[in-house]
């Protein structure tokens, strides 16, 4: 039989290359990046360079490729957006329209449906106050829907957008024989050991992590009070992994919460002094940043995804950091 064929966007970036590392030797990957993709990967997908907002590209793409399964990762993370409204809405929002319309195409040609994995964010909530946050720590998935920045809109648009085409897409027209799947999955800040984010507002954890590792000073642009829920990579690949490989009559909703562990600025600088305690940690926050954070629930209530198709992270807290992060991080740097 052949093997399926996976188009994986924005594959150059932290939750690509972690993924197409798993997925490799499985599928045949066709991975689209701005950037190429990293020397020792380069090997294993057919490698598209370009963006996700040219049109032209990705109708090439769906000319050239039948797709089993979508991933859509490329996305301006919640800083870099604020910076760039208009610029976000054209990458997180616009783009992947194109791809919806790729996927409800192939889906109606083939009566198949395409999968589309989209990884949302715990930045479609929106808390008012810390008071509010602080007594609600875990939020379910139909709560505080009110995001604060452009990101969280972005990411819930496409939500709303994916179930949509999963549903409802054409149905005053002639019906199309099959609609495409879509699938969404609510991420908290995801950490890895091999890659660090650019452009989140999460990005204070493992940047504090990787500068103690390279024994470079780091200044922390939150509060130490500032509690956010986090997430082993390997998590958030199994996650999508096993939300991919879930008969769809098992799933009662279209985006889920997948939570793991959540812990204050000042607990993740413990962490890291516990393992590098020569590391120099300060914190100077920045207001504008802050707030962004302050918005974002403590935790999410991830009991749909654990009923639903039976997700467990498998790294808590403890484990994270001392079977994933320290010892990979410590290994990377040394080399
Ligand atoms: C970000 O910080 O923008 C991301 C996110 C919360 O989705 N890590």
């Amino acid at each position: 039989m052949s093997k399926p064929v996976v188009l994986i966007t924005g594959a150059a970036g932290e939750i690509g290359q972690a993924l197409v590392r798993e997925l490799a030797g499985n599928a045949r990957i066709v991975t689209l990046d701005l950037a190429a993709m990293p020397e020792e990967l380069a090997g294993e997908t057919t490698h598209v360079t370009g963006s996700i907002t040219d049109k032209a590209l990705i109708e090439r793409l769906g000319a050239e490729y039948t797709f089993d399964t979508i991933y859509h990762l490329a996305a301006l993370l919640s800083t870099r957006a604020e910076h760039s409204p208009a610029l976000a809405h054209e990458v997180n929002v616009d783009a992947s329209v194109l791809l919806l319309e790729l996927a409800a195409a192939q889906s109606a040609a083939r009566g198949q449906a395409v999968k589309f994995i989209f990884p949302s964010s715990k930045a479609i909530y929106g808390m008012p106050d810390l008071e509010t946050k602080a007594a609600h720590p875990r939020v379910k998935e139909d709560e505080w829907l009110h995001p604060d920045t452009v990101y969280g809109a972005n990411k819930l648009a496409v939500e709303l957008l994916g179930a949509y085409y999963s549903r409802r897409y054409k149905q005053l027209g002639d019906a199309p024989a099959a609609l495409l799947d879509f699938r969404a999955l609510r991420f908290p800040g995801l950490i890895s050991a091999f890659t660090l984010p650019t452009g989140g507002t999460s990005d204070y954890g493992p940047e504090m992590l990787h500068a103690a590792a390279q024994d470079k000073p780091y200044a922390c642009f939150v509060r130490p009070d500032t509690t956010i829920a986090f997430m082993a990579m390997p998590d958030g690949v199994k996650a999508m992994l096993t939300l991919a490989a879930t008969p769809r009559q098992a799933l009662s909703r279209t985006a889920y919460n997948v939570n793991s562990f959540s812990l204050s600025a000042e607990e993740f600088r413990q962490q890291v002094l516990a393992a590098f305690p020569q590391a120099q940690i300060s914190f100077a926050p920045d207001a504008k940043r802050q707030g962004i954070v302050d918005s974002w629930p403590m935790g999410i209530n991830d009991s749909a995804a654990r009923a639903d198709w039976g997700w467990a992270p498998e790294y808590d807290l403890q484990r994270c950091f001392d079977e994933y992060l320290v010892p990979n991080i410590r290994q990377r740097y040394q080399a």
